[in-house]
């Protein structure tokens, strides 16, 4: 079987047969890369995003220096709250200059409208798209989940436990609601867009749902993770569905509707393929830690991980989270390297 990168990438979301697993990683634009520190070079990182020759640059980089075989935009999840009238920064997290914590802070949010609010990220998915099409190189596109958008939102920072958060969830369940509202409004019209923009593949991160347990995730991240499902399924490009440290979840993440399910590290790719069956394709999902072992090591584990997955309807070979600013070049390259060797 001969497949372009665009075939083997779609193929695996949608559970078709192919010849081995498709590979990129998530964050795989970063610091860890010197062509990337050099084009960020002076510039805030939002004004790099909305740099579209640059944005196009950055996504293109690990497509040319470490062998990934899709290119994702080069953004951040936060951009598109522009689009609702949230002052923002990043240092180098976001940071929010007024959090929302009130059905009153709600209210002010504006109705919106992410081309007009954030042309620069369909300019450079546009872009890269008429690029990457002639090499068959899928183009992923993505958007943070509503719970975890609203995490940082009525934080205004990222924590570790998001306590008042979760004082809103148990005190004032009315404005959280509210705020996962138009949150998910939000994030279907930016993934349409991107769809629209060019964008063959969407991923959606709910890095944060991990600190929920399982009913108050039935209750709060999965209700807006369903409904994106559900809207965005007739629009021509599967879906994958993160959630950082959700191993608890797996079983309820089932039911989100996405067609491809990222875990991380702590989650048993042989156990989640046997229960998943033919409902999703798996993503995932080495340590990105692990990326600093010798290439042998490397190698030995991305052939236990296709292994482990091979009774998934489909696999696609990526990290368990995103490349860290120390995570070695070499490694990432030796991550790719041995997906190429790979044979089913
Ligand atoms: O100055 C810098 O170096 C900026 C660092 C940086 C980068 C490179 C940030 C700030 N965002 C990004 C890009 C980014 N973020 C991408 C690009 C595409 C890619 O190459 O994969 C993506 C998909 C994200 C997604 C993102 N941002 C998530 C979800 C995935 C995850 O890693 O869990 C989250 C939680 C964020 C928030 C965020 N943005 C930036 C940072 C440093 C953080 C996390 C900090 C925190 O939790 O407080």
């Amino acid at each position: 079987m001969s497949l372009t990168r665009t075939e083997r990438l779609l193929r695996a979301c949608r559970g078709e047969p192919v010849d081995r697993p498709p590979v990129w990683l998530m964050r795989q634009a970063g610091r860890y890369l010197p062509s990337y520190r050099a084009a960020r070079a002076g510039l805030s990182f939002l004004d790099t995003c909305r740099d579209v020759e640059r944005a196009v640059e950055i996504s293109l980089q690990p497509l040319r220096e470490v062998g990934t075989e899709a290119v994702i935009l080069f953004s951040d999840i936060f951009v598109p709250v522009l689009g609702l009238g949230v002052e923002l920064d990043f240092q180098p997290g976001p940071l929010i200059a007024r959090p929302i914590r009130t059905r009153a802070d709600v209210e002010k949010l504006a109705e919106p409208d992410v081309e007009r609010a954030v042309p620069y990220v369909f300019e450079t998915l546009r872009r890269l798209r008429r690029v990457l099409e002639p090499e068959a190189v899928p183009l992923l596109g993505f958007a943070g989940a509503p719970f975890t958008l609203a995490a940082y939102l009525v934080e205004g920072r990222g924590t570790r436990h998001f306590a008042e958060l979760k004082r809103l969830l148990y005190v004032d369940p009315d404005a959280l609601r509210a705020l996962l509202a138009r949150l998910t409004e939000l994030t279907v019209r930016y993934l349409e867009a991107q769809i629209r923009a060019g964008a063959q593949v969407v991923q959606l991160f709910d890095t944060w749902a991990g600190i929920l347990g399982e009913p108050e995730y039935r209750a709060w991240a999965l209700p807006a993770q369903r409904e994106i499902a559900e809207r965005l399924a007739g629009a021509g490009a599967p879906l994958i569905l993160y959630v950082n440290d959700g191993a608890h979840l797996f079983g309820a993440t089932l039911e989100s509707g996405a067609d491809v399910l990222s875990l991380d590290w702590r989650v048993d790719l042989a156990e989640a393929a046997r229960r998943a069956g033919r409902r999703a394709s798996l993503q995932g999902n080495l340590d990105p830690c692990a990326l600093a072992a010798p290439r042998e090591r490397i190698a030995a584990w991305v052939g236990e991980l296709a292994r482990a997955a091979a009774p998934a309807r489909g696999h696609v070979l990526n990290l368990g989270h995103g490349c860290l600013p120390d995570t070695p070049v070499e490694g990432v390259r030796a991550f790719t390297d041995a997906a190429r060797n790979l044979s089913r």
